[in-house]
């Protein structure tokens, strides 16, 4: 029966394994094969002599990154990884690879990122790749328990949508019968709808859609958002949420994944201490104003050299707060003494930002109103507006990029890398 790789020992006796011929060796009399699965790699060692020729036969027909079933005796031996090698009595092919291989999996030869993604399924073959993945399961999974944990539903919303959310022009529209609809941008309206039906804390880990013609290293046009509503919570509590939360999958990742952490050499992996500091959006534009040759006012977004300069200034993860109402979404509730600024924030960290939110609008002629001070037409979502007729709870919540929180969280160049099969505007195969 076969083995995990990781657990063949020399005390393991006659062991049987799978996996890729990750390297081969021929020292003539003495031929080497480094066998890899998920779990780790072993060598295989053929002492040609006192080898059968039908392992003999297969040995030598056999191509890198080929499939193979293995099985003999375990020995201890110094020089080999794990300090064990196994004698083959079997060696058979169970699917041969073609050669070239589009991508070197042992990495000798450089790859760049288009080869590597075109070949996501051998890239993801090295330890270094399968750990970002491994990493951002782990990440996953706390996520998923602590909100659990802390009695929120688990919901699931349309992705197939008629009005855009945040009232943008960054919308992918698709064909659906007849009818104009688009991809969904954000749960948001959906999420908020909830609250009306009583769930009062709510979640969905899902895709969202942004038609965004950018070609950064933080941008995707399919990007997973981690999203939360709760209500009769406020700005203050649902940053608390947040925080807690960002500080547990550190973590967990910290204690669960010191091989992947490993793989990827991070010896300095810093879980963040809460609290993060709360930087009011005005301070941040006069820090900004002060480290950042581009002109910058009140009133604009924080640009990119912006983020870098706070970045810097901060050190770690921390929030912008109060943001003027003029550049934040419809629903972001305004201050009830200076309606020009509103309970919205930014969670950033040094690098970028990962998360907004905001205590949200709940009295519907303020809704409508501010919907149409964005310009916006009421009657496209009339859908939305409807709850906030018949009951509706205050509330508050946020979206959190789980491809730019794993990226920041293992200090990846670019969120590609954090996404398996990622989409951007030169990308949609694989
Ligand atoms: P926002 O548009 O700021 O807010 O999105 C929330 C978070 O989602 C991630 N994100 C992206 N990641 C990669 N590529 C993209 N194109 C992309 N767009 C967004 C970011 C971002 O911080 N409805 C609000 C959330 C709320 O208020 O609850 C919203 O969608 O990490």
């Amino acid at each position: 029966m076969r083995i995990p790789i990781q657990s063949v020992t020399p005390e393991s006796g006659h062991a049987e394994v799978c996996g890729w011929v990750h390297e081969v060796r021929d020292l003539g009399g003495l031929a080497f094969f480094l066998i890899r699965d998920r779990t780790g790699i072993i060598q295989v060692t053929l002492p040609k002599k006192r080898t059968s020729e039908a392992v003999l036969t297969a040995a030598k027909q056999v191509s890198r990154e080929s499939v193979v079933r293995v099985a003999g005796m375990v020995k201890a031996i110094d020089k080999a990884p794990g300090g064990r090698e196994l004698v083959p009595d079997v060696f058979e092919i169970i699917s041969m690879a073609d050669s070239p291989l589009p991508l070197d999996v042992v990495e000798k030869v450089p790859a760049d990122l288009d080869t590597r993604l075109d070949a996501r399924f051998l890239d993801a073959r090295r330890p270094r790749v399968a750990a970002v993945f491994q990493i951002r399961s782990a990440a996953m999974h706390v996520i998923n328990q602590y909100l659990h944990h802390e009695g929120f539903i688990n919901i699931t919303t349309p992705k197939i949508v008629a009005a855009a959310t945040e009232g943008g022009t960054d919308l992918f529209p698709i064909a659906y019968f007849n009818k104009e609809a688009f991809l969904n941008q954000s749960p948001q309206l959906y999420k908020q709808m909830m609250m009306a039906a009583g769930f009062e804390k709510v979640y969905e880990i899902g895709p969202i859609f942004r038609a965004e013609e950018h070609n950064t290293t933080k941008h995707l046009n399919e990007a997973t958002s981690i999203d939360i509503e709760v209500s009769y919570a406020d700005h203050h509590e649902v940053m608390r949420i947040l925080e807690e939360l960002i500080v547990k999958t550190y973590e967990y990742v910290n204690t669960t994944c010191s091989d992947q952490l490993s793989s990827l050499e991070i010896s300095d992996f810093v879980v963040p201490k809460p609290p993060f500091p709360r930087l009011p959006y005005c301070e941040a534009i006069e820090i900004a104003k002060k480290r950042i040759e581009d002109p910058i006012e009140y009133g604009d977004d924080i640009s990119p050299a912006a983020e870098r300069a706070l970045g810097s200034e901060m050190g770690g993860h921390y929030f912008i707060v109060n943001w003027p109402s003029e550049i934040r979404p419809y629903y972001a509730m305004p201050y009830e003494n200076d309606p020009s600024i509103c309970k919205a924030f930014d969670l950033m960290h040094p690098r970028m930002e990962l998360s907004s939110g905001a205590q949200r609008v709940h009295q519907h002629d303020l809704l409508v109103q501010q919907i149409r001070k964005k310009g916006l037409n009421p009657e496209s979502f009339e859908f939305y507006l409807r709850p906030f007729r018949f009951g509706m709870p205050p509330h508050a919540g946020w979206g959190l990029g789980a491809d730019r929180l794993v990226m920041t969280m293992v200090g990846l160049a670019n969120v590609r890398e954090a996404v398996l099969f990622p989409r951007d505007m030169h990308r949609l195969v694989p």
